[in-house]
């Protein structure tokens, strides 16, 4: 039967099984909205900026797992979702934009609202495609789906002329995708695997370094059993967080930058690093050429390019880490071998734990002020460690992540390759839609939160109960930190003093408002923000002085932690 292109679209959306498209209308893509009028099953929400739109559906990629779609028209509303989009590729977020484009003739043309929005994403996308006629739009979407979610996953932009849309074609769904040249190599070498296991049980000072693949493999709970079988301390990136639970006393927290003194001494210390779905970035390595100086790496991935990309890796495994992790238990679950390991590390476990003792994560609690990371260990405690957090970006993120204890996959949303300001609260909005009966709370800076705080109408249009804690120190605070130990204090644009009152802000956009000014209220405020019965935004005055400690110099090796 033929339909339009715009029909065809949708129907193969359908066909996908795709519930929910976060959308900016405009004329390119009319058709795609006339065929979305009064549809039941794809639910289209409707943000307020485009860039908004792709975070919301970031966060309900991150959060559920499945593909996150977005909607929106040619020119600037192609360009809004740039940043977006490279924060989902940094990320590797599974999602397909569509854009609108103007008419295949004028392409080239500087037509009205033109952008060569397939050439402006070609690096930060993991694929694109400009649709040339509608009899290959059901093909597309189909591949574009297929892309995003296989291998490592990452976003796929489709651009669609507006006479392609409105075109006619016979709908034809393809049932399988077969594309040239890429076929993901889901299953690790077993002799490599054997191999690495026979490093870790020589050594006697392993760490399992873990990152946001854990998450996006599902591999959680084998990771904790391959774990718990050899007796690893575990390790986890600012992605990986809640791939291995937090509260177990194996997890030394997080590494790096603002990670744990216990991480980093582990890792600096250690004699075999087992990396697994982590890209070794420089947040987390500090200087390279000191970097686990005295370990053999191995390195499982997915991605065979993320491999010797920043470090030598003496054992490489391509593959999904599901797989490669069911082959590691295999060969050490209840073997001779694993209880004498356990044996042979209990020293370096020791160390380890005297390096939390020492060194714990801490802060000192003055007269008065609130302490972010105070409020963030009351959000903790009130949500019992089950809400999903979402954050900014800034010290307002790193508090999160350090003080929130994420025990399971898909809790912790946050921009962690591109440090996008302006993600929590879609991010958060996104999350919401995709568990609507979970408590979802976007941990925000005072800078970060004004960057899309216009998506609040989204929320409370469609009465998603988000809840927005607001660490206000009236200034930019990571920022400031830097000034304050790099540039002798010489706080250069980064302090805030036209900050929007944001409880009326709030009510203005018919969205519940609560502030505290004092230690005392924080508990109170929090309790009563949670319990009201729609979006919320809760303001916290926090004291503009506090550090994210510990912190490692950009460029230093992570031994040399700036402490509390
Ligand atoms: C879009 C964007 N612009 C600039 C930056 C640089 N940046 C990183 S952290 C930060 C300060 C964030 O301030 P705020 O949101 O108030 O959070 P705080 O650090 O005070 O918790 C800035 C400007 C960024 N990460 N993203």
């Amino acid at each position: 039967m033929k339909m339009t292109g715009a029909e065809i679209f949708v129907k193969s959306l359908e066909e996908l099984g795709v519930d929910v498209v976060f959308g900016y209308p405009g004329g390119a893509v009319l058709n795609i909205y006339d065929a979305l009028f009064q549809n039941t099953k794809v639910r289209h929400l409707l943000v307020r900026h485009e860039q908004g739109a792709v975070h919301m559906a970031d966060g309900y990629a991150r959060a559920s797992g499945k593909t996150g779609v977005c909607l929106v028209t040619s020119g600037p509303g192609a360009t809004n979702t740039v940043t977006g989009i490279a924060t989902a590729y940094m990320d590797s977020v599974p999602l397909v934009v569509f854009t609108g484009q103007v008419p295949t003739l004028m392409i080239g043309n500087d037509a009205f609202q033109e952008a060569d929005i397939v050439g402006i994403t070609r690096p930060c996308t993991k694929h694109n495609y400009l649709v040339k006629e509608a009899r290959d739009l059901a093909r597309i979407v189909r591949e574009a789906f297929f892309i995003a979610s296989t291998g490592r996953p990452g976003p796929v932009l489709v651009d669609l002329p507006k006479d392609v849309l409105a075109g006619m074609a016979e709908y034809a769904f393809p049932k399988a995708v077969k594309l040239r040249g890429y076929h993901p190599n889901y299953e690790g070498h077993q002799k490599q695997v054997e191999s690495a296991i026979r490093m870790i049980l020589e050594k006697e000072r392993p760490v399992a370094y873990t990152g946001g693949g854990v998450i996006l493999s599902e591999s959680s709970e084998l990771l904790t059993e391959f774990a718990h079988i050899l007796g690893l301390p575990v390790t986890t990136t600012l992605m990986g967080l809640g791939g291995f639970p937090g509260t177990d006393p194996l997890s030394l927290g997080m590494l790096g930058m603002h990670g744990t003194f216990r991480a980093n001494m582990a890792i600096s210390n250690s004699d075999v690093i087992v990396g697994l779905g982590a890209r070794f970035d420089d947040r987390v390595t500090g200087k390279i050429d000191e970097f686990a100086p005295h370990a053999k790496i191995i390195h499982v991935d997915i991605d065979p390019t993320s491999i010797q990309k920043n470090v030598p890796v003496h054992i490489p495994i391509v593959g999904d880490l599901k797989d490669v992790l069911k082959k590691m238990i295999t060969l050490v679950k209840g073997t001779k071998e694993a209880a004498k390991f356990r044996k042979k590390i209990a020293p370096w476990r020791e160390q380890i734990e005297s390096w939390k003792a020492t060194h714990p994560l801490a802060y000192k609690q003055g007269k008065g002020k609130i302490k972010p990371q105070y409020v963030v260990e009351e959000v903790y405690r009130l949500t019992k460690g089950k809400a999903v957090i979402a954050t900014e970006v800034g010290q307002n993120q790193m508090f999160a992540a350090q003080y929130y204890l994420f025990d399971k996959p898909r809790t912790f949303l946050s921009s962690g390759g591109l440090g996008t300001m302006g993600y929590g609260l879609p991010a958060a909005i996104g999350a919401q839609v995709a568990l609507p009966d979970r408590q979802v709370i976007d941990i925000a800076g005072d800078g970060s939160i004004q960057m899309n705080i216009q998506e609040l109408a989204t929320a409370v249009q469609y009465r998603l109960p988000v809840k927005v804690v607001i660490l206000n120190n009236g200034t930019l605070g990571m920022v400031r930190q830097w000034q304050e130990l790099f540039f002798q204090g010489k706080y250069s644009q980064t302090c805030l003093p036209q900050i929007p009152d944001f409880v009326r802000l709030a009510e203005a956009y018919g969205a519940y408002g609560f502030r505290a000014t004092k230690s005392e209220e924080v508990t109170r405020v929090l309790e009563k923000g949670f319990a009201a019965p729609g979006p919320t935004l809760i303001d916290i005055l926090t004291d503009p002085n506090e550090m994210v400690y510990p912190m490692v110099p950009a460029g230093a090796p992570l031994t040399k932690m700036l402490l509390v």
